[in-house]
């Protein structure tokens, strides 16, 4: 039997934390949260600086190791817990679309919405990371369509990773109405894991935790 290791959650509310606590709920295992104030600036102190140098949230420890990058985590957590059935495993051809969308929503997806929420003219689509935005838009919808899931029936961290950021651009008005990404985001919002983590947000943000 696998030694138990505990795992640390940093977290802060409104922040891209929520895409790791979305995934440690669905995943259902035990963990330690630990709330930073960001507007205190606890996440640039020493003792955090040593998990994650960066200075931001999201991060995790499991057990003795630090992990950061909220894509590299999700996929990480994914993997460690490959019982909960959000990995598509090495060997699965599967595997390979589905590391595709978990990277492509950081890389390609969440450039393009930056972009977009700061009004940042984008720079010619032979160097964007994302292209044109709109292509871009039509391969999401694309993908999407079907589902419920990426991965038809089959819901995994690539949904958490792909659907918080749909949602995050859809909540800053960032991502124009698409009605294929919509339903996508509206089938992703009936997840109890989901509504765990939204009202943990509100209860954080009450609590003077607000990053925003
Ligand atoms: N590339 C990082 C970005 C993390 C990030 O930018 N986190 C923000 C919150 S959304 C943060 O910690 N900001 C606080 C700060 O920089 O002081 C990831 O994907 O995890």
């Amino acid at each position: 039997m696998a030694e138990y290791r505990p795992i640390t959650f940093y977290h802060a509310p409104q922040s891209r934390a929520i895409i790791v606590h979305w995934m440690l709920e669905e995943l259902e295992i035990p963990y330690q949260l630990r709330v930073l104030n960001l507007r205190k600036g606890e996440n640039k102190r020493a003792s955090f600086l040593a998990i994650n140098p960066m200075g931001k949230v999201p991060a995790i420890t499991h057990g003795d190791v630090a992990v950061t990058e909220t894509a590299a985590i999700c996929c990480y957590l994914a993997d460690a817990f490959p019982q909960a059935g959000l990995a598509i495993a090495v060997g699965d051809p599967r595997r390979g679309p589905y590391l595709k969308w978990l990277f492509f929503a950081v890389s390609t997806l969440e450039p393009a919405l930056t972009d977009r929420m700061y009004k940042r003219e984008p720079i010619a689509p032979v160097a964007a990371s994302y292209g044109d935005f709109d292509h871009l838009l039509g391969v999401v919808a694309n993908a999407v369509t079907v589902g419920p899931y990426l991965f038809g029936q089959t819901f995994t961290a690539a949904d958490v990773m792909l659907g918080a950021e749909l949602q995050w651009g859809m909540m800053t008005g960032a991502l124009p109405a698409r009605p294929e990404i919509t339903a996508y985001v509206d089938r992703l919002k009936q997840r109890p894991a989901l509504a765990r983590v939204y009202a943990k947000d509100a209860e954080l943000v009450a609590a003077g935790y607000a990053s925003a």
